[in-house]
């Protein structure tokens, strides 16, 4: 594998279901990424460290995942200029899935963080590809496919309900 252009962190190992979906968008995108836990309450020296340590390695961008109190997206934020894109998880601790999404969303000003739908790790993926792409010209071709992709598919489905209207 070539050097990571995206790191994708989470606060535990019981957030890998939900952020794999990061895993696997990039790699359909042929964006190079590394994948690690990074714990900002049980581990925050690592924390400190990998953020600290993201630019200088390559690292064009971070997927950072957690639940609960999710502090770990905007204290990375704070930590790192790279953009930094939050995953709220709906976990364990997690009341309703709320507490996730709004500890990553309501940042203070001068340290945001992209925060996308509760669980929606794939749009992570997605929007850190679309960070790579614009300088990367294979993943903007790449992302280009796949939105012709999405395209095609529901256009599919246009065609299938006005053949077979409400049985399609
Ligand atoms: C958060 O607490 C983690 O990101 C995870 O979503 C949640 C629960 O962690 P575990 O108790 O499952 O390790 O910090």
């Amino acid at each position: 594998m070539s050097q990571p252009q995206v790191g994708i962190i989470m606060g535990s190992q019981s957030d890998l279901r939900v952020m794999r979906d990061a895993a696997q968008v990039l790699e359909e995108l042929g964006v190079s990424f590394e994948l690690t836990i990074v714990s900002a309450h049980r581990t925050p020296e690592r924390m400190f460290d990998y953020a600290k340590a993201a630019r200088q390695k390559g690292l064009k961008a971070i997927i950072a995942g957690a639940g609960g109190a999710a502090h770990l997206p905007g204290m990375v934020a704070s930590l790192t200029t790279l953009p930094v894109i939050g995953v709220p998880v709906k976990s364990s601790n997690s009341i309703d899935g709320w507490d996730s999404v709004l500890s990553i969303l309501q940042m203070p000003g001068g340290v945001p963080v992209a925060t996308v739908a509760l669980d929606g790790a794939k749009n992570a993926g997605i929007l850190a590809a679309q960070i790579v792409g614009t300088f990367d010209q294979d993943v903007a071709n790449k992302l280009e496919t796949y939105k012709e992709n999405l395209k095609a598919k529901v256009e599919e489905s246009i065609s299938a309900v006005s053949k077979n209207g409400w049985k399609a």
